[in-house]
């Protein structure tokens, strides 16, 4: 028996939670084309006949100066010290290596754990240069090996888990056969609410809102052919013409935000949902201890 912790690390956008997902085969973790979507460490696991890998998504590598952004740096390099194996995910087709991807890759060398890199996003490079793409990068890191996939389509996914296997210590399952994750019901609805702030709003506001779910009341779930559950969640953002953006023309904003982030709620939760969003400003949340904790982000 097989059994470990998978680090997937990486600079934002690369599609670290889309391969969480895919590795899973259900959604977990929230994607959005705007790179900082994932703000905390999301674990994800995925069992086998005689293995388990507990997948650790985490926020994406970027220069941080305090605050909400510092935190989140803090968290990924805190995962990957604690993890068995790193998979180092980058995307086909970026542009030259810059500073901050170097930095990036000074952190996994120093991290010193079995590292593979994941070339993403294949599906959106032609064939051909795939192999240039290789070259550049082997030489970069002491890679245990290098595996190029698709999150989006899937193609190689399979092949990685395969791979990563012989890198996982022996031992007996971290947790029991039917448990996929840590987070509670409660924090995955916050995420999806937010994941449609982050697609319905442009510029500084998906990075200068969270979403706190202040009520959660499942009295009547088991009542009926579906059960209903009741959430009241605070959008909470750091001015006053956020809070407008957010709101939209006569509410109509916030209006699509819930109805969309419903839909993926009741399939998450197997039950119908009210929903009710309050949007309320803290003035420069993400960058004091105390905005921090109110939004929900403890040490
Ligand atoms: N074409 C293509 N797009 C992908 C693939 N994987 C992810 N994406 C897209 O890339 C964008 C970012 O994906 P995420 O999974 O949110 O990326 P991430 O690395 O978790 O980003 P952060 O949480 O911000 O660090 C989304 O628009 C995804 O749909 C892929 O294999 N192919
Ligand atoms: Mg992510």
């Amino acid at each position: 028996m097989k059994a470990g912790f998978v680090a997937i690390v990486g600079r934002p956008n690369v599609g670290k939670s889309t391969l969480l997902n895919r590795l899973l085969g259900q959604k977990l973790a929230i994607v959005s084309p705007k790179p900082q979507t994932t703000r905390g460490r999301i674990l994800g696991i995925v069992n086998r006949p005689a293995a388990q890998a507990a997948f650790l998504d985490t926020p994406g590598l970027h220069t941080a100066k305090g605050g909400l952004n510092a935190r989140m740096v803090q968290q990924a390099l805190q995962t990957l010290s604690d993890a068995d194996v790193a998979l180092f995910l980058i995307e086909a087709g970026s542009p030259a290596i810059d500073s901050a991807t170097r930095k990036a890759l000074s952190q996994v060398t120093a991290a010193r754990k079995p590292t593979l890199l994941v070339i993403n996003k294949i599906d959106a490079l032609p064939r051909t240069a795939l192999l240039p793409l290789i070259d550049r990068w082997k030489d970069l890191h002491a890679w245990t090996e290098i595996y190029p996939l698709s999150a989006l389509t899937g193609e190689n996914v399979d092949g990685l888990f395969d791979a990563l296997l012989k890198y996982l210590p022996e031992g007996e399952p971290m947790f029991p056969a039917g448990q996929w994750t840590d987070l509670s019901e409660r924090d995955l609805c916050a995420e999806l609410i937010r994941e449609q702030i982050l697609r319905q709003t442009e510029k500084e506001v998906p990075y200068s809102t969270a979403v706190v779910v202040e009520e959660f009341d499942e009295s009547e779930r088991a009542v009926g052919p579906r059960g209903l559950v009741r959430i009241t969640a605070s959008v909470l953002v750091e001015r006053d013409s956020q809070k407008a953006i957010v709101i939209g023309k006569r509410g109509a904003r916030l209006k699509e935000i819930g109805t969309r982030a419903r839909v993926e709620i009741e399939r998450l939760l197997g039950a119908k949902l009210f929903l009710q969003l309050h949007v309320r400003v803290e003035p420069g949340w993400t960058q004091s201890a105390k905005g921090l904790r109110r939004a929900g982000y403890e040490e």
